[in-house]
């Protein structure tokens, strides 16, 4: 089991019902900042990361694109592996649920759970989330049939399910919690988790059947129809990735150190995790770190709204650190983000082109025109003692932010040396300091800023690797746990050297590089008061553009079709509108049209209705048609285009 010296970090596995957007970039990034630190301190590291790829959300969304659920997989899996590869991310593995090494731990973790009672069979009858892949109770729903955490319609499931004892694991929970005050990081989520546990655990149902899209039961169970919940087959990635139930000569790094989670899945991993442990035998997490969520001009970004933002784009326009050191600054960790590329913008010319890039200029420049290149730090002391005392003490409180994940006041703490150096050359004038003779303080400062330079690039590699390995370059030393040692712990000072020169690092931004312009908040005010302005026009017949394009109209392909029995007017159709579900249509065109002239066409829909009942049979949306003396046609396209397309 981990030791002091060793670090497991996780990332969540990410499902394969879609590409990555830059909130898993995000968490990624944070873990791969983590890992690269824990390295370079001389820690044993292990980093997973991987892909989610069981369940009904990942069968239907198979389904919808007419995919072989395997292959569909294969290929979602493979572009966030890709994804990670371009963006350099330091894994040490890649799981996939599908692997069949997976497949086996977690039926050997139910086998150990039902062996020592924690399992037992039962009927559940109850609301399912699919895209949540979330069991709710009646009273947590909205308005009786809604997702309390997406919004969406859910499913009433009644069938044959085996259990989990998670009631048993209520006061083990709470005294784990009130035992380990920083086990969940921000500590402020811990009250949360604290006062979810205390309201009462259910047991938890972790098998179905009414699918077949998962992990079977272990085959000395005999019961072949049920596969397991997905979040227990999910969760067990982190123990099966070291080995579990195959070769576990990886285990040694279990507890992992931390499990860096986005807020939304704090549940699953500071309740059901844990509680699974237990059961298992073996010793918790040592933190769960739970980050909060970006938005998109203050929305939730969703491929339906158009507004996911594509983090391989951001990288490829800004740079990659620059993407890193942006994410990781501009939000306190546990916080909502708001992205900008205004505010990307502003840290790249502010905090990376003047306060570190223009240093390394000015060094550079100084250091050649005085002194051919050459560093001496021989006489840093003699004339910038405090300077370097006041740089000593910022680096002594960086380590202990990054434990507890504060990593904006990391970076903010890592900026402070930067400023004693720009100031450093402002009050000692350096020209001066040549015209009067004064080549020695002119050299010692050249020093300062050198060493400040490479402490910073040192401290500043895990959240930037590229940029510190180019700065380093420049400085001519390597970054590594011998540097680290040197010029961090054991604050010692570069040797003598030579510069390099290389190209600017931070060129300055002018404009935003990325086609889709944020609307800046002044505007969209505007946007908003106009469309309260059309609403109250009642009577007129005149709309603006901005009231018509309120309703959502969206093309999709009619994927199922079936008669509603007992009704004369009604059919029952499933409409794949570009989201990750289909929505459900009923519509009053039987009298017109057969099941078979709308299976795989195309109609128009309104996709944004408030969803109703008719005969006891949700509608997400309205088909738009024409009608006159001569019956009732659908308005469809000329030509078939892409499901999800905006019609306006
Ligand atoms: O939940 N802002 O997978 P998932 C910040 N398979 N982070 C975001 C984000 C946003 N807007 N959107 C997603 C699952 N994330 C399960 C996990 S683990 C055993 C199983 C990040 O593909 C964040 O880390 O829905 C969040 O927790 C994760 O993506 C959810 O990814």
């Amino acid at each position: 089991m981990s030791n002091q010296n060793q670090t497991y970090i996780t990332t969540p596995i990410y499902y394969v019902n879609d590409v990555a957007h830059i909130g898993h970039a995000y968490t990624t990034i944070i873990a791969d900042t983590l890992a690269r630190y824990s390295r370079m301190v001389g820690k044993d590291t292990y980093f997973l990361t991987g892909t989610d790829e069981h369940g009904q959300k990942i069968e239907e969304s198979a389904k919808i694109r007419g995919k072989e659920t395997q292959a569909y997989a294969d290929e979602i899996s493979a572009t966030f592996k890709n994804l990670w590869d371009e963006f350099g991310i330091s894994y040490d593995k890649f799981i996939r649920t599908t692997d069949s090494d997976h497949k086996k731990g977690v039926q050997k973790a139910f086998s150990k759970m039902f062996a020592n009672g924690d399992v037992y069979k039962d009927r559940y009858k109850g609301h399912y989330c699919i895209s949540c892949e979330t069991f709710f109770p009646k009273t947590q729903l909205v308005d009786d049939e809604f997702c309390p955490e997406c919004g969406k319609v859910t499913t009433v499931v009644e069938e044959e399910s085996y259990f989990f004892r998670l009631s048993n694991y209520q006061d083990k929970l709470l005294k784990h919690y009130e035992d380990n005050p920083d086990a969940i990081l921000p500590k402020s989520k811990r009250n949360e988790v604290i006062r979810f546990i205390e309201g009462g655990l259910n047991d938890l149902s972790i098998t179905r059947t009414s699918f077949d899209w998962g992990v079977k039961l272990p085959d000395d169970m005999n019961d072949e129809k049920h596969v397991m919940y997905v979040w227990l087959d999910a969760l067990m990635n982190y123990l099966t990735a070291l080995g579990y139930g195959d070769d576990e000569k990886l285990i040694k790094f279990h507890p992992a150190s931390i499990h860096l989670i986005g807020k939304d899945i704090l549940r699953f991993h500071a309740i059901y995790w844990p509680a699974f442990l237990m059961s298992l035998d073996l010793p918790l997490p040592k933190h769960i770190g739970a980050h909060g969520w970006w938005t998109r001009n203050g929305e939730k970004m969703s491929k339906s709204k158009g507004n996911v933002i594509n983090p391989r784009e951001v990288a490829d326009a800004y740079g990659l650190d620059n993407f890193r050191y942006f994410m990781l600054r501009e939000v306190p960790f546990g916080g909502d983000g708001d992205f900008s590329q205004k505010a990307l913008i502003d840290r790249i010319n502010s905090d990376l082109g003047n306060d570190l890039g223009n240093l390394l200029n000015r060094l550079i420049g100084m250091s050649g025109k005085y002194f051919g290149g050459v560093v001496d730090s021989s006489n840093i002391s003699k004339y910038f003692q405090d300077e370097l005392d006041s740089v000593e003490s910022s680096f002594k409180l960086l380590e202990p932010l990054l434990d507890e994940l504060q990593i904006h006041r990391y970076l903010e703490e890592l900026w402070r040396p930067l400023g004693v150096a720009n100031k450093a050359i402002d009050y000692s004038q350096p020209w001066n300091l040549m015209k009067n003779g004064e080549e020695e303080k002119a050299m010692a400062l050249n020093g300062l800023i050198a060493n400040i330079l490479a402490k910073v690039s040192i401290m500043l590699y895990p959240v930037m690797p590229q940029t510190s390995t180019k700065i380093a370059s420049a400085l001519n030393f390597e970054i590594n746990n011998s540097s680290w040692q040197k010029l961090i712990i054991d604050n010692n000072l570069l040797d003598v050297f030579k510069l390099e020169k290389i190209a600017p690092l931070f060129p300055r931004i002018e404009e935003e590089l990325l086609a889709t312009k944020d609307i800046p908040k002044a505007e969209k005010k505007k946007k908003e008061v106009k469309k309260e302005e059309s609403s109250k026009d009642e009577g007129i017949a005149l709309i603006t553009i901005d009231k018509f394009f309120e309703t959502s109209l969206k093309l999709g392909t009619v994927i199922k079709a079936e008669e509603v029995k007992k009704s004369k007017k009604l059919l029952l159709l499933q409409v794949d509108i570009g989201e990750d579900e289909p929505r459900q249509v009923v519509a009053g065109i039987k009298e017109w049209y057969g099941v078979d002239d709308l299976l795989n066409t195309q109609v128009c829909v309104v996709a944004n209705l408030k969803p109703a009942k008719l005969m006891g049979m949700k509608s997400e949306g309205m088909l738009l048609a024409v009608k006159d003396s001569s019956g009732l046609s659908l308005i469809r396209p000329e030509s078939p285009k892409e499901n999800g397309s905006s019609i306006g």
